[in-house]
């Protein structure tokens, strides 16, 4: 898979409030009310992840999670991180 260019991530990144690209990774900041809603919410993302064979990285920061998503193989963010993302961005949602 190809990585998106920079015009490309511009406009993805429109229908995609939240999301934001830093050092060639798609990335968002998902604040809870309590630390384990977060964590019940990073379970729901690994099941994701798991169906889609695409895995982002995750960190913990007590009530706020930050998802980063980039395609390893192929070295930067494709249509792969665009599709999990809007996957996330819809369980957050719900
Ligand atoms: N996750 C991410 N984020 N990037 C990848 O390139 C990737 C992955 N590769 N999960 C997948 C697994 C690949 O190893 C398997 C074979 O599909």
């Amino acid at each position: 898979m190809i990585p998106l260019t920079a015009n490309e991530l511009e406009q993805r990144l429109h229908a995609l409030p939240g999301w934001r690209v830093s050092e060639q990774q798609l990335t968002h900041t998902f604040e809870f009310k309590e630390f384990l809603a977060g964590i019940r919410f990073v379970d729901e993302v690994a099941k994701l992840a798991e169906a889609a064979a695409h895995h982002p990285d995750i960190d913990i920061r007590y009530t706020k999670i930050i998802i980063h998503l980039s395609t390893h193989d192929a070295g930067g963010i494709t249509e792969k991180d665009f599709s999990l993302a809007t996957e996330i961005t819809a369980l957050f949602a719900r």
